[in-house]
């Protein structure tokens, strides 16, 4: 029998128990970095980031420029199951590209 048939009163009054009241807990959130090396082409990691992390040309340039200049750059923010296979993706893509591009984790 559903829960809700037994929240039900005399009355035919829904009763809310309190833990049904409290807020769903939210998911841990990860950031996806991308990390610069001197050998994926620009073009490629431009490419990346319109496939996997949906940017616009624009966006995605900007970020790749990020990257190239600093080192690193935020490719979008997840719960760690999204995060874990955009990285897979993006490392299995370039990889068969030969290409060594590295993505990691960070909490947030
Ligand atoms: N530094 C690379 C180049 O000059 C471009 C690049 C950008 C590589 C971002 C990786 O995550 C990266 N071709």
């Amino acid at each position: 029998m559903s829960k809700l048939i037994k929240n039900i009163d005399q009355n035919n009054e829904v009763l809310i128990e309190k833990s049904s009241k409290k807020k769903a807990k939210k998911p841990p959130l990860y950031k996806v970095v991308m990390l610069n090396d001197d050998y994926t082409p620009m073009d490629f990691v431009v490419y990346l980031l319109k496939t996997f992390f949906k940017k616009n040309h624009d966006e995605a340039s900007k970020i790749m420029l990020e990257v190239h200049n600093k080192g690193a750059g935020i490719c979008g923010i997840f719960t760690f199951e999204i995060a874990e296979t955009k990285i897979l993706k993006v490392i299995n893509t370039s990889r068969k590209n030969g290409f060594p591009l590295l993505c990691t984790l960070e909490k947030i």
